[in-house]
């Protein structure tokens, strides 16, 4: 992508109504525009971020056996008033009628949705187990949005759903996912803290909240140091195995936020192992048994022929939150830093004297060779000053800059960055495009 033809609104004042680091750097860094309270517009730069997440979130899911589909967005107040959901939501629910009088919502969360799919399709037991999943947007009209993404209106949500026999079925379900959220964020980089939690209007009696550590977080986090170091199963799981072994580390340990601190039990603790940090919620899991079954009929016939309710739990990730998360965990004094997993491009090149023959010509030839080996890349063709390219580029993060100037290149060479590192490497833009490449 060139510059000069992408669309990329960059601001060079700090915003004043951003007040976290990430919401500032996703307005300066022209990802998103606000269209009203917690309602975003993802600009193009921003929608590839969103997009690379998604794809994560989604290749994770469908590792762990999780089945995509799409539901809408707009949904019946019926099916809410049968779970005995409708009333109780309160004023977070967006409530629409359309021009027949009929009462619908814009879905906050697709539990009843799910269930009513699920009844209508499934009639015994041997077609179980279910395991499904969508991303799409959702609409919560909080009181107080704020922090940008981070606590929108209207935001994406990764939404699973499983449906079981018994709670064996259940319970083993629940630890794929568990597994699942573990792969899928340190893909993204991330050290994500599994920590037991409430469950709150979803209801239920098992729930982990799935944590990050960043100063900026909304949550305050008291944990055994234990919770954080772990290893990720990575390449081969047998999501068919058992994974209890592998999770119990998080039920046994010590870890709370605030609202359910034990001072006593984390003093308990000795000196070393004793975590104290902000945090950002970026996936919630829940158990919730017969919750939503019983309330809307979703049986199937059992083994021996009777009506049995199936076991059901939800799984979500805050697709668009993260957005704002791996900001938080991702920066410095210049700007955003991304992991490579997620970044917008790979490489951002920038032409230093765009109308010089020769500048022109090796920016153009680096750009064509990138692009052929399948890496995305960003080049800055703009007449604008050395200094304020330089900024932008640090703004807007990507993993390598390669830099072209008419200087250099008489000398055969280029400078090479790397975002993260800061290091700086005079190079052949053959040895610097065979560095990125490796
Ligand atoms: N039905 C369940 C699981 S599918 C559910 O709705 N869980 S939730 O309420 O915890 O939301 C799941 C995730 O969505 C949260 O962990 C959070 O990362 C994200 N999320 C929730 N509210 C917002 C919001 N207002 N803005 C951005 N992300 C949000």
């Amino acid at each position: 992508m060139r510059r000069s033809s992408y669309f990329l609104p960059i601001l060079k004042e700090n915003p004043t109504e951003a007040q976290i680091v990430s919401h500032r750097l996703m307005l300066r860094g022209g990802m998103v525009r606000q269209s009203a309270a917690g309602i975003y517009t993802w600009l193009p730069l921003g929608l590839r971020v969103l997009r690379r997440i998604e794809r994560i979130v989604r290749e994770e899911q469908d590792a762990a056996g999780c089945q995509e589909l799409l539901m809408p967005t707009i949904q019946p107040a019926e099916l809410w008033r049968e779970s005995g959901r409708y009333d109780v939501y309160g004023k977070e629910m967006l409530r629409i009628t359309d021009r027949h009088e009929r009462e619908m919502l814009f879905g906050p969360t697709n539990e009843e949705l799910i269930t009513d799919i699920f009844r209508q399709a499934v009639k015994s037991y041997r077609d179980l187990p279910k395991l499904l999943y969508h991303i799409q947007w959702k609409f919560r009209d909080e009181i107080r949005p704020r922090f940008g993404v981070m606590r929108g209106r209207e935001f994406l949500m990764k939404d699973s759903y499983s449906f079981d026999l018994d709670y064996a079925g259940a319970k083993r379900a629940y630890n794929k996912m568990f597994v699942a959220y573990l792969r899928t964020f340190a893909r993204m980089d991330l050290k994500a803290i599994p920590m037991k939690a409430e469950s709150g209007p979803i209801g239920g009696d098992m729930s982990h909240e799935f944590i990050i550590l960043a100063d900026t977080g909304e949550t305050e986090v008291f944990c055994d140091r234990s919770l954080i170091e772990y290893d990720v199963l990575r390449d081969s799981v047998d999501f068919d195995g058992d994974l209890e072994p592998y999770i119990k580390r998080w039920t046994q340990y010590y870890a709370a936020t605030s609202d359910k601190h034990d001072p006593a039990a984390f003093a308990a603790l000795p000196v070393e192992r004793r975590v104290t940090a902000r945090g950002i919620e970026i996936g919630h899991i829940f158990y919730f048994g017969k919750k939503y079954s019983e309330a809307m009929k979703a049986t199937v016939t059992g083994p021996n022929g009777e009506a049995v309710a199936v076991e059901m739990g939800s799984y979500g990730i805050g697709v668009s939150r993260l957005v704002g998360g791996i900001i938080e965990a991702n920066h410095d004094d210049a700007g955003i830093v991304w992991p490579k997993s997620v970044a917008p491009f790979q490489v951002g090149i920038i032409n230093l004297k765009p109308g010089d023959a020769d500048c022109d010509a090796a920016s153009q030839e680096t750009y064509r060779k990138l692009n052929e080996s399948g890496v995305e890349t960003f080049l800055d063709d703009l007449n604008e000053s050395p200094g304020s390219k330089f900024a932008t580029m640090d703004l807007i993060g990507l993993p390598w800059q390669i830099v072209i100037g008419p200087r250099g290149l008489k000398k055969g060479i280029v400078e090479l960055k790397e975002r993260r590192s800061g290091k700086r490497e005079e190079l052949s833009t053959e040895s610097a495009l065979s560095r990125v490449l490796s």
